[in-house]
């Protein structure tokens, strides 16, 4: 009642403190120091970079690797959420790569969506499961990709989309912010510092903390991007290194040193799966719940 509201010093000092949350938040950057912009809600006209990519056709890929336990896991929420909210409107075609291309669910998709099933070999530990979407990508997605889609998005499979993923997030090379460690410190950023694996990347050369889960581009600049990530991995491993972070430490290497992206996505375009402050964003995409002890074994 009001009363409590005016009255009690306690409820008083909360109401700052959320209205102090509520004032600082949201001021985020929305352009990196080499001019890429940060794509936030509100940043963009959602109409204005429909229109433009409507009138040119333009066609959009994702590639996802659902490899083993991950078919059955994850894939099925994946496409249905991607025909709801990727790209309405415009052309798509989702190559999904897959050791078990018999078990793929078969969705209804919407008309311009076209789903394609790609065989690679299975591995045995996950870690080379993921790093190897580095070999895999050039040599079974790019040859079709480079005929079939202006733009590809490279995304792992363990995230559904929950809000209209549009045009906005469209560039040459695109990378995504990693939510879990945005809004710290630099120091906290999980870059690889052995100066002996080919992911090393001193922390006074880099800018952001990229999450794997979500590149992009044209299919040139991402030719170059895993082709370089490919070398650094088959390098560590001739010398018995492994990456931190496996192919994210390579991809964050590559991005900060070799190849500054011309567009970063917030956030909101790969959520974690938790998060208080979630009512302030409009997240896209989340990420999938998921029980490590049990996936991971
Ligand atoms: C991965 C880890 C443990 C057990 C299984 C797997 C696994 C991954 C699998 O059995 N089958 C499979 O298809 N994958 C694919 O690799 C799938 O597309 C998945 O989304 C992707 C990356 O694995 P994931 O999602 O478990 O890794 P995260 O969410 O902890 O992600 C980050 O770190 C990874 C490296 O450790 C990658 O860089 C990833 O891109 C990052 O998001
Ligand atoms: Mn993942």
């Amino acid at each position: 009642s009001i009363t409590i509201w005016s009255l009690s010093p306690q409820r008083n000092a909360m109401r700052s403190y959320c209205c102090f949350l509520l004032s600082c938040y949201p001021d985020v950057p929305t352009v990196s120091p080499w001019g890429a912009p940060i794509v936030w809600e509100g940043t963009f006209d959602p109409e204005e970079d429909f229109r433009l990519h409507h009138e040119r056709g333009t066609v959009v890929g994702i590639s996802v690797f659902a490899v083993g336990k991950y078919l059955s896991q994850y894939l099925l929420p994946f496409l249905v959420s991607a025909n709801q909210h990727f790209m309405p409107g415009l052309k798509c075609v989702i190559y999904v790569v897959t050791d078990q291309p018999s078990a793929v669910p078969s969705v209804s998709l919407r008309p311009g969506l076209t789903l394609v099933v790609l065989r690679c070999p299975s591995r045995t530990r996950w870690q080379e499961i993921s790093m190897m979407r580095m070999k895999d990508l050039p040599e079974l997605v790019f040859p079709l990709a480079k005929e079939q889609v202006d733009y590809l998005f490279c995304m792992d499979v363990d995230q559904v989309f929950i809000g209209r993923y549009g045009p906005e997030t469209l560039g040459d090379l695109v990378a995504q912010l990693h939510s879990g460690l945005y809004p710290w410190n630099k120091t906290y950023y999980t870059y690889e510092q052995d100066p002996r694996s080919a992911a090393f990347t001193p922390l006074e050369k880099a800018h952001y903390y990229y999450h794997a889960a979500v590149f992009g581009g044209t299919i040139p600049h991402l030719v170059n991007l895993t082709s370089s990530c490919l070398r650094g991995i088959l390098q560590d491993r001739s010398k018995g290194l492994e990456a931190v972070w496996h192919d994210e430490s390579h991809l964050n290497r590559y991005l900060a040193l070799e190849a500054l992206p011309s567009k970063i996505l917030s956030p909101e375009y790969c959520w974690m799966s938790w998060d208080w402050f979630l009512w302030l964003k409009k997240p896209k995409m989340r990420w999938a719940q998921k029980n490590y002890k049990n996936m991971r074994s």
